[in-house]
């Protein structure tokens, strides 16, 4: 097996792939493979199939990126296949990539926009002229009477390259406001802030083809089977090929399905990662199975760093994660022995008020192995949203500018500000509210007005209690979605139709640094527009039409490179044309580059100094503890086949056949002390709210700790966790603390 190409399931010839609208494939055989039940299953085209005229595009789920064929007749998509040559999945896709034609176009589509008069009256079809009028007026007046600061957008790593550039232009060069903020601070805002303090630049350093050269595994935080699938199955694969050799470590207080591909399966504490990370230095450290060049060369901070280990004998340590010291120590030993070591992570260690830290400690790990810049090492953070990625790139959080640039740099607004042509000094030096503080500001009516931008805030913040109250306060609140209702379109005085996969093209970049063209297959409905159009016509509506008078898509591109050139991640020599005859990862300057797999490869890292840094964290206890009054630990995630708040895979069959209501997850133990049966109807409650769900007993998660899934919002008639939640956050990255809030659980009354 080739580490360029893990898998073949193309077989024969490979799909000739025909570039632009309705164009039609040769018909020969596409495989593809759907990981269904956790079965793979190869289904080659059938002769209807070949009817079909096919498109390139990427899987708009997660951030694995899978590359999809997307079969379409007569304006409607038929089919999705796995394209065999994108180098995220090589054809693979999981259940969630194969249902996909099935939530195009459903009866809850929006076509037309919408508003309403007043609060009390309903929403009605409105033109767009209307809409944009009434918002470019409404804007214009608060803005006048309370500045800039006082409107925001708040957005979403599921918006392509483009939406993203041209809403951050708008907010930060022409409104005058850094209150664009997006719902990857509550998915991603912990790595982004981790490697830049670790290592100077953000973005893994690696690629995914490093798992197919990598000989230890470290899952942390992560249901990798669940939430990545694709890329759970490439690392199986690799425990498969070379079972002995191979070594996996899954650190998570649930055994999901990932540990069943576990060597060591450790069931620590939630929130006690920085305590296992630095137990596992220790022993390392004691067991001299450090690279000493490697600290010598290139990093700073060891000697701090060496104190605080210290402080972590395996005893101290498992006692803090609720593990055995012996667990720790083979954890330590598996990963120190490996050839080549990666180590995945994603929400257990980012939705933490200590998300920084962790993220810092896992890339301690790597640096203090010299377990980075080589083929199949590297920390590895996945993205969650499909252009998480490509969010960070075009300045997609309240503290960025474009090009990985930063508010509070002056030498950056000079330069971003020349760039946009707007005077200098324009770009406000303090960064913009954060998802949660803009959500509280909004509240106590310091922003009077939000724009929410695909994504469903009325299920996904924490605490919602607080999100309710946001859009109640808020004089106008405006929703870009593709479905209407949802539980945040329903709160909306303007509600605007999106077009959505498959009906618009664009840009998006996966967990590897790899951007993707995804072509235009088919017409939005109606009236429906892509979100970076619907922005562009709202800013002309405000008078800047000048300054976003993109006509396609890739003039947008166009601009947004050059904000790139000489940074960190230019892709200057990336077009519309190359990536439609393959993907890239960045950096990719130059047309002839062939684009960067691995970063970091000379050792020299992107702080001043050229050293990475070793950042020293003990263990702290999460914003709110257990007491007697809520005494268990609630965490919360996912499923394999439901995607966030359900507005799409809640509308497919087959998905929600595998997983058709809420539950929460309790182990028999703590279902005994409260007096609970499997299947009943229980409530949890915490000091902001309830939910309710059945209870689903099982020894897979640690005594103490309860888990709910977070898909099920209040239009299912479910309870919804993000009641409970709390949006306590990380001091540095401002990412909420999703995974830990104290709860109590009984039965439910109205049973
Ligand atoms: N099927 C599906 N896939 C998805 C998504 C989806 O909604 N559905 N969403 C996508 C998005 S946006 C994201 S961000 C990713 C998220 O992907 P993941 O992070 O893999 O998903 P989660 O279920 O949120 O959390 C992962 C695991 O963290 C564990 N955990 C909780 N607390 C701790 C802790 O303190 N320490 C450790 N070590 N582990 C802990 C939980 O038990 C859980 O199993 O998934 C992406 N993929
Ligand atoms: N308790 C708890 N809460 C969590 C998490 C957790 O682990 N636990 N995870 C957090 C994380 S990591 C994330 S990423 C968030 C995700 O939470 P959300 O972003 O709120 O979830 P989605 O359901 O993906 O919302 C996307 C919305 O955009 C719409 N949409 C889809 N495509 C388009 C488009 O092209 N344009 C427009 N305008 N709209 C479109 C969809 O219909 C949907 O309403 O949830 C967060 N909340
Ligand atoms: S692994 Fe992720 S990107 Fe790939 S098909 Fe599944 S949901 Fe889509
Ligand atoms: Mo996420």
């Amino acid at each position: 097996m080739s580490p360029e190409r893990p898998f073949d399931s193309a077989q024969g010839a490979r799909p000739e792939l025909v570039e632009g609208r309705a164009k039609r494939v040769e018909p020969r055989i596409v495989m593809q493979v759907v990981q269904e039940t956790g079965d793979i299953v190869e289904t080659p085209l059938t002769e209807d199939d070949l009817k079909l005229t096919w498109n390139k595009s990427v899987c708009p789920y997660c951030g694995v990126g899978c590359g999809v064929l997307v079969g379409h007749q007569d304006g409607r998509v038929r089919k999705v296949r796995g394209d065999p040559n994108h180098p995220a999945n090589f054809g693979l896709l999981c259940g969630k990539g194969a249902t996909l034609p099935q939530m195009v176009q459903t009866p809850d589509r929006l076509a037309h926009p919408m508003m309403r008069a007043t609060r009390e009256s309903d929403l009605q079809r409105t033109s767009w002229d209307a809409a944009l009028e009434r918002i470019a007026a409404q804007w214009r007046r608060i803005i006048q009477d309370h500045g800039p600061d006082a409107v925001a957008f708040y957005i979403s790593g599921q918006l392509l390259t483009e939406d993203y550039y041209v809403v951050n232009k708008l907010a930060k060069g022409f409104l005058g406001t850094n209150n664009v903020d997006s719902n990857s601070r509550l998915c991603m805002a912990s790595a982004v802030s981790g490697y830049v303090t670790s290592l100077g630049a953000d973005a893994p350093p690696g690629c995914y083809a490093d798992i197919e050269l990598a000989d230890g595994f470290l899952l942390i935080g992560t249901n990798t089977a669940a939430c990545h699938p694709v890329t759970f199955e490439r690392i199986r694969r690799r425990k498969l090929a070379a079972p002995t050799r191979v070594k996996v470590i899954v650190a998570d207080p649930r055994q999901t399905r990932t540990a069943e591909i576990a060597d060591l399966y450790l069931p620590i504490q939630p929130g006690t990662d920085v305590a296992l990370l630095n137990g596992m230095l220790h022993v390392l450290a004691q067991a001299n199975l450090l690279d000493a060049q490697f600290i010598h060369r290139h990093t700073t901070g060891w000697d701090v760093l060496q104190q605080v280990i210290e402080r972590y004998p395996p005893d101290r340590a498992a006692a803090l994660c609720g593990i055995e010291p012996d667990q720790i120590r083979e954890a330590a030993t598996l990963f120190g022995q490996a050839r080549a070591a990666m180590s995945f992570w994603s929400m257990g260690l980012n939705q933490s008020t200590h998300g920084t830290a962790k993220n810092n400690c896992v890339i301690n790990l790597h640096l203090a192995t010299g377990q980075i810049g080589r083929p199949g090492t590297g920390p590895f953070s996945l993205t969650g949203q499909p252009n998480a990625m490509g969010g960070r790139e075009t300045g997609g959080l309240a503290h960025l500018l474009p090009g990985h640039r930063l508010v509070v740099k002056e030498q950056d607004r000079r330069a971003v500000e020349g760039l946009w042509g707007v005077p200098e000094g324009r770009i406000n030096p303090k960064p913009g509210l954060t998802a949660v503080e803009l959500f509280k500001a909004l509240a106590e009516g310091r922003v009077k007005s939000v724009w929410i931008l695909c994504t469903n805030p009325m299920v996904s913040m924490p605490n919602l209690a607080l999100a309710r109250q946001a859009l109640a306060k808020a004089a106008l609140v405006i929703v870009n979605d593709i479905y209407h209702p949802t539980e945040t379109t329903q709160l909306a005085d303007l509600v605007l139709p999106a077009a959505q996969w498959s009906e618009r093209d664009g840009t998006l970049t996966n967990s590897e640094r790899c951007i993707s063209y995804v072509e235009q297959a088919i017409d939005p409905p109606e009236e429906a527009l892509p979100d970076w159009q619907i922005i562009c016509r709202f800013a002309q509506a405000m008078g800047l039409g000048s300054a976003f008078a993109f006509r396609t898509a890739e003039e947008v591109y166009e601009e947004y490179k050059r904000l790139t050139h000489g940074q960190d991640l230019d892709v200057g020599g990336v077009t519309y044309e190359r990536l439609k005859r393959g993907s890239l990862q960045w950096p990719c300057p130059t047309p002839s580059h062939r684009s960067t797999m691995r970063r970091f490869t000379n050792g020299v890292f992107a702080h001043p100094d050229g050293k990475a840094r070793f950042l020293s964290h003990d263990y702290e206890a999460p914003a709110e503890t257990p007491d007697e009054q809520f005494p268990l630990i609630l965490t919360t995630g996912r499923v394999r086949d439901q995607w966030h708040t359900m507005t799409r895979t809640g509308k497919i069959p087959v998905l929600m056949k595998k997983e058709p209501e809420s539950f929460i997850e309790l182990n028999p133990a703590d279902a005994a002390r409260f007096s609970i049966s499997d299947g009943e109807l229980v409530t949890v409650r915490s000091r902001r709210g309830a939910a309710s769900a059945m209870c689903r007993l099982t020894q897979s998660i640690k005594p103490g700790t309860c888990f709910m899934p977070f898909h099920w919002g209040s239009l299912r008639g479910a309870a919804v966790v993000n009641e409970t939640t709390l949006e306590a956050f990380d001091p540095v990255s401002k990412q909420p603390e999703l995974k830990f809030c104290a709860v109590s659980v009984e039965k439910a009354t109205n049973q």
